[in-house]
This record gives structure tokens, sequence and C-alpha cells, in this order.
């Protein structure tokens, strides 16, 4: 298992559950001396990802990119892919397909999280299922020209109505056929909606491809009461060799967060 820390380059976003905000010279020399192997960017949009300056960075420091968020289209721009408005949804596939792009140029998967967006008032589910598994179907085959996985990520009720569990989530790509998407699994969405954390973890099993490591309270693992050694045997029981990638509120500070992290990556995974 690998470790990995999150940056966001989105002001808008701020009070979000990323560690580092300063930019990603910070971010990547902070991460290298703390001994991380990679670093997970939330971008604006894909034009801030500069592949030329990133790859630098990233051999500068020794780390690779874990993964990219395509969170900025619906923080920034209201857009999701169950928009009710064609429009809408066009562009969001656009702006996800974008970044699928440039993450793929520098070898790291994108997510789809809030991008997911909702059933909204006067959708019929169905129709939003059909709506999320087209936009799933386009960015796994976009990912698979640079032989990266698409990462779709389950969120609690608080944030989606589409899928908050995991087990729900893979029986859905199984049925479509979206054999090439990934499960993005939040321990912070989880904790809320399952029923035991080890075992949903087991039933992913392989379908499983990244996770977010946050403890119960959505701060860095070590700071909350989730049972991480539980968390960590089950990963061992269905050989994840992923990212366990720190999505998580910069508290009490963002030295602190990461710190804290590494710490408890080692001592779990040790
Ligand atoms: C995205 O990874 C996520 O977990 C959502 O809750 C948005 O922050
Ligand atoms: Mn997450």
């Amino acid at each position: 298992m690998k470790s990995a820390i999150t940056v966001s380059l989105v002001p808008e976003a701020l009070g979000g559950p990323f560690v580092f905000w300063n930019g990603l010279q910070d971010a990547f020399a902070q991460s290298a001396a703390l001994g991380f192997d990679a670093v997970e960017i939330f971008p604006p949009s894909a034009d801030a990802i500069e592949v030329g300056p990133i790859r630098a960075l990233m051999q500068g420091h020794d780390l690779s990119v874990a993964a990219v968020g395509t969170g900025a289209g619906w923080v920034k721009h209201r857009l999701h892919l169950c928009h009710p408005e064609v429009l809408v949804r066009q562009q969001a596939k656009a702006f996800i397909l974008e970044i699928v792009q440039r993450a793929g140029e520098l070898g790291a998967p994108a997510i789809l999280g809030s991008m997911q967006g909702r059933v909204e008032d006067g959708v019929e589910v169905a129709q939003a299922m059909d709506w999320l598994a087209e936009g799933l179907a386009a960015a796994e085959s976009a990912a698979a020209n640079f032989g990266t996985v698409f990462l779709y990520e389950p969120l609690n009720r608080y944030e989606t109505n589409l899928f908050n569990r995991q087990l729900d989530a893979a029986a859905f790509l199984a049925e479509r056929g979206l054999h090439r998407v990934g499960i993005l699994a939040d321990l912070f969405h989880m904790n809320i909606e399952e029923q035991d954390l080890p075992t949903t973890l087991r039933g992913l099993g392989s379908k499983l491809a990244h996770l977010h490591f946050a403890d119960s309270n959505r701060r860095a693992v070590g700071f909350g009461h989730t049972n991480g050694p539980a968390i960590i045997q089950a990963l061992r029981d269905i050989g994840y060799s992923g990212y366990l990638s720190a999505e998580v509120l910069p508290l009490p500070d963002s030295r602190s967060a990461a710190e804290r992290t590494i710490a408890s990556f080692r001592a779990l995974t040790a």
C-alpha cells in the first residue's frame, strides 16, 4: 500500500477536506519531506494541470500523482452529470473528460465524486442512472487510452442520492458493464453509510482502486475513532496495493494533519 496526500488549488473549496492549500510547489516539497509516495490534486479545471511543470515536480521530488479530482466543476460552476438540462450535462462531461486526459498524461486516474450530482426534482431515478452510466462509460474509455482506470466515489447521503454505499455502487458498475471503472472508497463517507467498514472493503475485493484515508470525523487518521488496524487487515486480505490518500480537513493545521497521516500510515502498514 502507498501513501498519498491531497492538495487543493481551488480557493472556492476552502473549508473542504484537503490538506495542502498553498500551490503545487509547496505541496510537493512538504509531501516529499514527510516521506509520502504521492500527491492527489484537486484542480480548478484541466488547464491547471500543466503536464510539463508537474512532471518536473514529480521527478524533482520522487513523487507520483495518485489521482486528480474533478469536483471543481461542481464547486465552481454547479455542473453535474445528472443535471436536468442537457447543456449542463454536456459541459459536465467535457469538464471531466479534459481532466481524465491531463491526469492520464501524468499516469494518474481521475475521480468522479461531486460531479456525479444527484437525482434532481422532476428527473426519474432510472433516467439519472442512465446519465451516470453514460458519463462513466465515456470517462473509462478516455482513461483506457492512458492505461488508467477511472474512479467512481460513492458519497454520503448529504452529498448525493445516487449511490451512498460501496457495494451498491460496485453492483451498478458490474450491471452496466463498466469494468474499467474502479471504486474509490472514502472512509469518511463509509463511516456514515456502512454497517461494517472492514466487511464492506472485503466485499469490494479487486473493484477497490483507490481509498480516501480519513478518520471518522474527517480529520487525519489517528484523530478520530475509526478502527485503523481492522481496515488495514481487510485491505491486506483483498491484496489491495493502491493508495491510502489523505483527503482530510487541515486540522489543527495542514502540517499537523500531514504529520499525523504519515505517522498513522507507517504505524498501520508496518
Ligand atoms: C470527494 O472526494 C469527496 O469525498 C466529497 O465529499 C467532496 O468533498
Ligand atoms: Mn473523498
